[in-house]
């Protein structure tokens, strides 16, 4: 495939880019009233503002045609049919199918993945039910009142992230708990909140192998057996969500404690399966299932709405306008809410390990930026910390705010007076970092407050905001599961599109496995009594340095 940077639609875009480089959207705003009507895209209670970017009317179709270009359309298709797009791996990419309430059979290796999938659905239904209903006991008789979730990387954060986000729908009576760092802190500060007879263990890893989470499994499971003495415990107290059946079993934990998936499923894009089930567990399977039904919603909209107005199409179209065009090579989430606060990192996973990459799907370097430096934190805590540099750093930080119209949680005069605060911040935020403040303006409002004109002039530049930030609204009615479910499935497809276009494989992730491989490497050499002397001498004297005060 020729490069996507010698297409027509490129080279358009490269000359559009010259006419609109130095546009400021303050102009923008005043020459176009409408320019916020024909910027946005509704979709039931999601409102999508993308008028606050360096676009004009030129700009979407002209990236639409880039799309169109790098034959979206086709590889949609290739995905949600279950084709092998992840070539390196040699597997499908069918995150799609564990939330495909149509039930159409789709097939991959020849086989329909539809019945193992709702097999999977009922096993957890019936699962989560029983320890919600306190029918399923610990070994002792008691009822399990915690559940914590040992997994890392995609058998973690997105669990993590939906438990948190989605806590007024959670059981009252069950904490959900999750470790992930090897670090010994993470599962001992987690034990100290649990008590043996009432913890469910859940090991999530789909390989069974991953040291971190094979080291915490067997610390929970001495922990376990110390307190309640007695190895036969552990059926009720762990279960395993799983692609490895042997290993499970070598472990200690019965086939019938295992949940299956695929590894047609990458763990970033696993919460909808059975990686799924602290979820199910927390808030339950009918709204677990309107979490799947939320991402099912986007998936058919993702597959039928026009391009120009598909809303993971024109996220990832202006995405590639900022990182590709104007270089804005970092890309900020904040989230105004408080549930969403786990979002940043979820999707900095999801972001980067699916599109951090230079290697093109024929295997040769990229010409050009790829995945972003996604990072973020939930508003208004951003505010009073990183968003000096958003507002007059050297380096322009396109930004996504999140802002649900209700809030979950009433307080103060009328039950809003938080959520007022909240959401004025979040609009004051966007309308700020689009018109900045001139120097003239700064000077006329520090007239205003009396300041003598020594000071005006000594301050004048400080307090001067260049503006023209980027920044794109998504707003909804509440963090729902439903909306949840959505927003996801939002971020999963604008991914993927952004992958197509720079012509990667999203669904690998080499550096991943890299870091795997070399933690096997160092560990024997700490475990041994004599000098290292194998690595380079930086490496050589980290280890020896560490062996002698260890
Ligand atoms: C996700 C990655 C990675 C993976 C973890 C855990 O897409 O592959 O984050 O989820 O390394 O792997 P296991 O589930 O096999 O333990």
């Amino acid at each position: 495939m020729t490069s996507i940077t010698n297409s027509d639609a490129w080279v358009a875009l490269v000359d559009h880019h010259k006419t609109i480089k130095s546009a400021q959207m303050r102009d923008l705003f005043q020459e176009n009233s409408n320019r916020f009507n024909d910027n946005h895209i509704q979709y039931d209670d999601l409102l999508i503002d993308y008028s606050k970017n360096r676009i004009n009317k030129d700009t979407l179709p002209l990236l639409t045609s880039l799309a169109r270009e790098a034959k979206i359309d086709l590889w949609r298709d290739k995905l949600f049919s279950g084709e092998k797009i992840n070539f390196s791996e040699s597997r499908s990419a069918l995150h799609t199918a564990l939330r495909n309430k149509s039930n159409t059979p789709i097939t991959t290796d020849g086989k329909d993945v539809m019945p193992e999938i709702n097999a999977s659905i009922d096993k957890m239904g019936v699962f989560s039910e029983s320890i919600r209903s306190g029918q399923w006991k610990g070994f002792t008789g008691k009822r399990i009142k915690s559940i914590v979730n040992i997994g890392i990387g995609g058998s973690d954060l997105g669990p993590a992230m939906v438990c948190k986000a989605l806590k007024p729908y959670g059981n009252k009576n069950i904490i959900p708990l999750f470790v992930s760092n090897v670090d010994g802190a993470d599962l001992a500060q987690t034990l100290e909140q649990c008590n043996p007879e009432t913890t469910l263990f859940i090991v999530a890893s789909k390989t069974f192998t991953t040291q971190e989470t094979m080291t915490n499994a067997f610390s929970a499971r001495e922990w376990l057996i110390s307190n309640l003495k007695d190895p036969a415990a552990i059926s009720s107290h762990f279960v395993a969500i799983s692609t490895n059946k042997v290993a499970v079993e070598d472990f200690g934990i019965p086939t019938e404690n295992m949940f299956k998936f695929w590894d047609w499923v990458g763990g970033r894009y696993s919460l909808w399966s059975s990686i799924g089930l602290p979820i199910a567990i927390f808030i339950g399977m009918d709204n677990f299932k309107e979490l799947l039904s939320g991402a099912y919603d986007i998936d058919t909209h993702f597959r039928t709405a026009p391009l120009e107005e598909n809303i993971p199409v024109v996220l990832a179209l202006i995405g590639i306008w900022n990182i590709n065009f104007f270089n804005f090579t970092t890309h900020a989430i904040l989230p105004y809410d408080q549930g969403l606060s786990l979002l940043p990192s979820y999707l900095q996973q999801l972001d980067m390990e699916s599109n951090g990459k230079f290697i093109d799907r024929e295997g040769k370097r990229v010409c050009l930026n790829t995945g972003p430096i996604i990072w973020g934190d939930s508003g208004t805590n951003g505010q009073h910390a990183f968003y000096q540099l958003i507002h007059q750093g050297t380096e322009i930080v396109p930004t996504d705010f999140l802002m649900p119209i209700h809030s979950q949680y009433k307080l103060g005069a009328n039950g809003d007076t938080h959520h007022k605060i909240l959401i004025s911040n979040f609009i004051a935020q966007t309308k700020s970092l689009m018109l900045g403040k001139t120097e003239d303006e700064a000077r006329d409002e520090m007239l205003g407050q009396g300041l003598t004109k020594r000071d005006i002039d000594l301050l004048a530049n400080h307090k001067s905001f260049m503006g023209n930030r980027p920044s794109t609204s998504i707003l909804f009615d509440k963090l729902d599961p439903k909306t949840l479910g959505r927003l996801i499935a939002i971020y999963e497809h604008k991914i993927f599109v952004q992958g197509i276009i720079w012509n990667i494989n999203s669904f690998d992730q080499w550096g991943v496995e890299y870091g795997k491989q070399i933690a096997s490497l160092v560990l024997p050499e700490l475990r041994k009594k004599d000098t290292t002397t194998s690595f380079d001498s930086s490496t050589n004297n980290l280890i020896n340095y560490t062996k002698k005060n260890l």
